[in-house]
């Protein structure tokens, strides 16, 4: 096995930087930097860090023995100063010294390779390094520590059983003493397992929004005053909502957390002119938009009679009056579904953090999810249970049409290899790499 180098801090300027070797030479190659004849086990010393007679910084060095270490590996990592000049030259010197420099995700990797993390935690790590929120980083951790992973045990355990099951029947076939199965005992063993898998699958909304933040489109008529009011949610001024202007999309979108969830808000822009084909496309967005949101906020002009606007296709709309700082128009007093609506100034930002308060609130009960901390935060994960069910429908039909053990086998062994390439207990490699190199360097 290789030793490998990287620097696992942000290769930016900065107070400290951290360099970490990993592998079987990390310590001698950290004992030759710093002139020491061992490292005793997770214990800091100050050193000079030298290349031959040459100081290149000062800085602390810290040794795990192995397995005791994050990779299960024997690690070294040099706190310096945070200089690139100071990094790259320690990084050469232990490249030098017999080091190679790591790909992407690689100490990640090796820690998953030596069973200190399961696939799903490694990308539980990936998730809480990327966390931009709290709602990320309490979702992240949980997975970190296993949560889900647990509640796929609690279901390939008892897979596996009964796999176990209609293996020994079709092993000792000829065995007189052996029952028939009991088809109704394992149908409803099967039915069982499936509807807990679905209701993993049900999680996984919460898990994107916990994860990757909630969509929330501001949706109306033109003027209504979508801009004004996504600046004024935003809390953002006008330069950094242009800092994303009209590229290939109609629409401006920019991401807050406010209270500590993830919000993507997104400006339905280009409804300018009604009979403008362009603005027909644009508005077909909008509506796009609008049904894949989790929630939307359909902006009318209460100083203007009703728009006219259908419905937003979503889950999830909170109706919203603008421009309460002129009079409101009678034709508001006749639309009863109206009157429980938000009513704001955008332009004067009256009324505006209660609406994002009522926007937290709704996505929170979005990523409230139906089994506490447990969620799916990937479409891999998703599509892997899917798999897994449909496996197990196989496996349920085959038992109630009295199909051979054999077809029945082979299902339930298509379901627990689903499961088992999730947590990675059996994993291609080409779905490894494809875990792995979503990480950075240093990681
Ligand atoms: N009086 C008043 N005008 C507003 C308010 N919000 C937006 N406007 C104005 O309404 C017009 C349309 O606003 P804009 O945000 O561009 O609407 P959009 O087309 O829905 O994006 C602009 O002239 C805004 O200044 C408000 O709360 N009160
Ligand atoms: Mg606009």
């Amino acid at each position: 096995m290789d030793t490998i180098v990287a620097l696992a801090t942000a290769p930016v300027p900065a107070g400290l930087a951290v360099v970490r070797l990993s592998g079987p030479r990390a310590h001698a190659i950290a004992c030759t930097l710093a002139g020491l004849p061992a490292l005793a086990h997770a214990r800091m010393r100050l050193v000079a860090l030298r290349d031959g007679a040459e100081l290149i910084d000062r800085g602390y060095v810290v040794a795990f023995h192995a397995p005791r270490s994050f990779t299960g590996e024997d690690v070294a990592e040099l706190q310096v100063h945070g200089s690139l000049a100071v990094t790259d030259r320690l990084i050469a010197v232990c490249v030098d010294l017999g080091a190679r420099t790591a790909r992407p995700g690689e100490f990640s990797q090796r820690a998953y390779e030596h069973g200190k993390l399961d696939l799903l935690q490694a990308e539980a790590l990936a998730d809480l390094i990327g966390a931009r929120a709290e709602s990320a980083r309490q979702a992240a951790l949980q997975a970190l520590d296993g949560v889900l992973s647990q509640a796929l045990a609690a279901v390939r355990l008892p897979l596996l059983h009964a796999l176990a099951d209609i293996e020994a029947r079709i092993d000792f076939a000829a065995e007189p003493h052996l029952a028939e199965v009991d088809r109704p005992a394992l149908t409803q063993r099967l039915v069982a397992l499936a509807a807990q898998l679905q209701l993993l699958l049900t999680t996984t909304t919460a898990g994107r929004i916990r994860l990757h933040g909630a969509r929330v489109v501001l949706y109306g008529a033109p003027n209504a005053g979508k801009s004004t009011l996504f600046n004024a949610l935003c809390g953002a001024d006008r330069a950094l909502v242009d800092a994303r202007p009209g590229t290939t999309r109609d629409t401006v979108e920019l991401q807050t957390a406010p209270d500590g969830v993830l919000v993507t808000w997104i400006d339905t822009a280009g409804l300018r002119d009604a009979v403008d084909p362009v603005e027909q496309a644009g508005r077909a967005r909008a509506e796009a938009e609008a049904q894949h949101a989790d929630v939307v906020l359909w902006l009318e002009d209460r100083a203007q009679p009703f728009s006219g606007l259908p419905p937003p296709p979503a889950a999830t709309v909170l109706r919203v009056l603008n421009k309460t700082d002129l009079p409101a128009h009678p034709d508001w007093q006749q639309r009863p579904e109206w009157q429980a609506a938000l009513a704001l100034s955008a332009q004067h930002d009256q009324g505006v953090a209660a609406l994002r308060a009522a926007v937290v609130a709704a996505v929170r009960q979005s990523a409230a999810g139906t089994l506490g901390h447990v969620v799916l935060s990937r479409q891999r994960h998703a599509a892997a249970v899917q798999v897994a069910v449909a496996a197990l429908e196989r496996a349920n039909h085959a038992v109630q049409h009295g199909f051979p053990l054999e077809l029945l086998a082979a299902d339930l062994r298509d379901a627990a290899l689903a499961l088992d390439e999730l947590t990675g207990a059996i994993v291609p490699d080409d779905v490894l790499d494809a875990v792995f190199s979503q990480f950075c360097i240093g990681k």
